[in-house]
């Protein structure tokens, strides 16, 4: 009989799943950001990420608690409310072979965070920015945020008197090369889109509807979980194969299928659903998006691909070894190479 040391799995580094935990949720029972962060678990345990490599990135709300419950190996940073980019931006220059996850919400992102995030991607720093988006602040009793819908009457917040912004449509705007929208309660594209995004070049932008039980969560609300079980229109069939796994084509059910090939060498298989959809071209995305959001339609999946810009730290010619592990006398200019630059602005 097999002991029960060996009945539990493990990966191809020899870790559990259970070495992928965090320390256990204090976020309320059902909270959408509970099943996102057990996908996050899923992927890394599934992908062999080495913990050490990883650093969980977050600002302030309930979301941005959640790094707290994965990866309890990895390195972490809880940054100031909005100023995770800013602060992932210095950690990634520090060490650019760090795997960033940056965990933020609607209201860390979409108002007090805006102008960091758009910076962000227009450096296209490497980091998966997850924004777990439920139309309001959660952690401060439920206010509207500004990804809430025009109109939207909640039982604390109110009626909402403004427009929404799109999260993925501004991504799109500042130049991201990865833009996805997935549903906390659709498992199966959330991890299939994790594991994209983690091997994009630079920033890969989840905007993962995320129901808040407490104060958003009311059937008429596009961001209830009622509402995007029964409105969710994915785009295309996603499918994730890791590099040096063979692709055999007639695995996948008929229909157009197209191959994107990612940073470093895996791909993600596209299957399409809607016929006209092609998640390559920039200009159809940002109609797509803006049709969607006047009807106020719930679309799912791979939204923008381009894997071909390349990242802050490939633009900024930084060494193979990160800085953070150069010696200071790699790190310092020679007397004689100090004074030669000088002479050049005498
Ligand atoms: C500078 C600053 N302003 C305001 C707050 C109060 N505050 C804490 S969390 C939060 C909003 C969080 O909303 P969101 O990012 O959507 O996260 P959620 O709780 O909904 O997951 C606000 C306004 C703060 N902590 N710091
Ligand atoms: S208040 Fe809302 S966002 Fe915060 S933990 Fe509870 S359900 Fe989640
Ligand atoms: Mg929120």
């Amino acid at each position: 009989m097999a002991s029960r040391a060996q009945a539990i799995k493990s990966n191809a580094i020899g870790l559990s799943k259970k070495d992928y935990d965090g320390s256990v949720s204090t976020l309320c029972k059902g909270c959408g950001h509970n099943s996102i962060a057990n996908q996050i678990i899923q992927v890394a345990y599934e992908l062999s990420l080495k913990p050490h490599e990883v650093i969980k990135l977050s600002g302030i709300g309930c979301s941005s608690k959640s790094p707290a419950y994965f990866l309890g190996m990895s390195h972490g940073f809880n940054a100031l409310h909005g100023r995770m980019p800013s602060v992932g931006t210095g950690a990634l220059m520090a060490n650019h072979h760090l795997r960033a996850i940056g965990v933020s919400g609607d209201g860390d992102t979409g108002s007090i965070g805006f102008g960091q995030f758009k910076h962000l991607m227009r450096r296209n720093v490497r980091m998966v920015y997850i924004v777990e988006n439920n139309g309001v602040y959660g952690l401060t009793k439920g206010q509207f945020s500004a990804t809430a819908e025009l109109g939207l009457e909640l039982k604390y917040a109110g009626h909402n008197d403004f427009p929404q912004i799109d999260i993925c449509t501004e991504a799109l705007i500042a130049g991201c090369g990865f833009v996805a929208r997935s549903f906390a309660g659709d498992a199966k594209q959330v991890r299939e889109l994790l594991k994209a995004a983690l091997s994009h070049r630079g920033t890969a932008v989840l905007d993962i509807i995320s129901p808040c039980v407490a104060f958003n969560n009311d059937d008429s609300s596009p961001k209830s979980y009622s509402y995007g079980r029964e409105h969710e229109q994915p785009l295309q069939e996603i499918g994730y194969v890791p590099y040096a796994e063979e692709i055999v084509i007639n695995d996948y059910d008929p229909g157009e299928l197209k191959l994107v090939e990612l940073h470093d060498g895996s791909r993600i298989s596209l299957r399409k659903l809607e016929e006209d959809y092609d998640a390559t071209n920039r200009l159809e995305a940002i109609n797509r998006l803006q049709s969607a959001a006047v009807k106020q339609e719930f679309i799912t999946g791979m939204i923008y691909i381009d894997n071909e810009r390349p990242n802050l730290a490939e633009v900024s010619h930084l060494t193979d070894t990160p800085l953070a592990h150069l010696s200071d006398q790699d790190l310092r200019p020679s007397e004689e190479k100090l004074s030669s630059f000088l002479k050049a602005f005498a």
